[in-house]
């Protein structure tokens, strides 16, 4: 996946049209464009074929099964087009390592710590847990929320150099400054983008605030 603005649009406007003009809007914009269930059982699988023609795409369909399910779903995902997949981790290793087997040179991203209140029933006190085994299996990165910046930092100890893809920003309370000064490789918007009246323009803004906090990295964004 690129590194330009850092931002991944989670697409879950569940009306097809209004989803590929966003995508068309927004698609040049982004580095990746994330489909979930919402937008899939909408429209159809083929979206997933559709939306890589915008961007890169990332299928979100939190995969938690036995083995041979996680790669069943995996390979429909990446032969519809998807250059990523997204995982959970309690299922056990061999469940997360035959996702990774599954994707081949595609990329698996493990759910960590998940970003809403009730992340921090079940997922929060295992988080650090799955971030080793996203390490151990192989994975290309995780995800951890941008609702709680200092988990970020915390996660990213563990993980060294697998990519932080962090949601959370905008509607649920979290802010993209803080999520990439604390880590974050990239942050996932959903309803702050598709949901504005002006999804690239508000895609804009974030690109802007997010080139502003990768500064003190000794980062810099390439421009638009
Ligand atoms: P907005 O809250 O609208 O910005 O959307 C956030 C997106 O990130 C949704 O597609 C969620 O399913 C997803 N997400 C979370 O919000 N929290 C998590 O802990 C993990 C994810 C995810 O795996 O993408």
């Amino acid at each position: 996946m690129r590194k330009k603005t850092r931002m991944v649009l989670a697409l879950d406007e569940t009306d097809e049209a209004k989803a590929l003009k966003v995508a068309e809007d927004v698609g040049g914009l982004v580095d990746a464009i994330k489909i979930n269930w919402p937008l899939v059982l909408s429209s159809s699988p083929e979206m997933i074929t559709k939306l890589s023609r915008y961007s890169e795409v990332i299928c979100d369909f939190k995969i938690a099964d036995i083995p041979n399910t996680a790669r069943l779903i995996v390979e429909q995902a990446v032969g519809r087009g998807a250059s990523a997949v997204i995982v959970h981790a309690f299922t056990g290793t061999d469940s997360l390592q035959a996702a990774v087997q599954a994707a081949g040179d595609r990329q698996v991203f493990v759910v960590t710590e998940m970003s809403h209140p009730g992340g921090q029933e079940f997922t929060a006190p295992h988080a650090e847990r799955f971030a080793q085994m996203a390490v151990d299996c192989g994975a290309a990165g995780v995800i951890a929320p941008a609702t709680r910046p200092e988990r970020i930092r915390k996660i990213r100890s563990i993980v060294g150099d697998l990519l932080i893809l962090s949601p959370g920003v905008g509607a649920q309370g979290g802010s993209a400054s803080d999520a990439i000064a604390m880590g974050a490789d990239y942050v996932i918007v959903g309803r702050s983008i598709y949901g504005d009246r002006d999804p690239r323009g508000a895609a804009e803004r974030l690109a802007a605030e997010i080139a502003h906090a990768l500064s003190p990295r000794g980062e810099i964004s390439p421009p638009l």
